[in-house]
């Protein structure tokens, strides 16, 4: 297999990709993007913010009328998130991948809820990172937190 001719290079997507309260607030924003970095994303826009209710309740619309919706919006404005658009090739699944399952107790070793996250019996489960899950995802998601992409 040839690596040398553009023509054969998968094309270059886009994610969004959240440290969520609980990552930022235990200091390791640095350790998910050197994650991110190191397995050959680019990252193309990184901002710190605290979000509120209206545009985590669009964020989360699928989620509106599940029982942990209401605790899942308050403890995303909790504190401040960093939410990055991070780009390469199928880093959406790429990205999930990295992330691990969404409950970090049962999420494999290697990856960033797998490593370092853990139930800590709350409501709702805090593991760390979010990543979009599908490119119809990530293009609503990078219009909600970055309009000006
Ligand atoms: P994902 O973040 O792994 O894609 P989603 O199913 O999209 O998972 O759920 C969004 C977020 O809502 C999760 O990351 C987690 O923080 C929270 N969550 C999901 N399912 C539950 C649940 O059953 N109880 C409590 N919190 C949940």
């Amino acid at each position: 297999m040839t690596t040398t001719s553009s023509a054969a290079a998968t094309p270059a997507e886009r994610t969004l990709v959240l440290v969520k309260p609980d990552g930022v607030a235990r200091g390791l924003t640095g350790e998910v993007l050197r994650r991110v970095e190191a397995k050959g994303y680019r990252i193309v826009a990184l901002e710190m913010r605290t979000a509120d209710d209206a545009l985590l309740a669009e964020h989360y619309a699928e989620h509106q009328g599940k029982p942990f919706f209401a605790p899942l919006v308050e403890f995303m404005r909790s504190g401040p998130v960093v939410a990055a658009v991070v780009e390469g090739g199928r880093v959406i699944e790429g990205f999930r991948s990295l992330a691990g399952t969404t409950e970090p107790t049962g999420a494999a070793p290697g990856t960033i809820r797998g490593d370092l996250g853990r139930d800590w019996g709350t409501s709702v489960v805090q593991n760390l990172v979010h990543g979009s899950d599908s490119p119809e995802s990530a293009a609503r998601e990078i219009g909600l937190w970055f309009p000006a992409l």
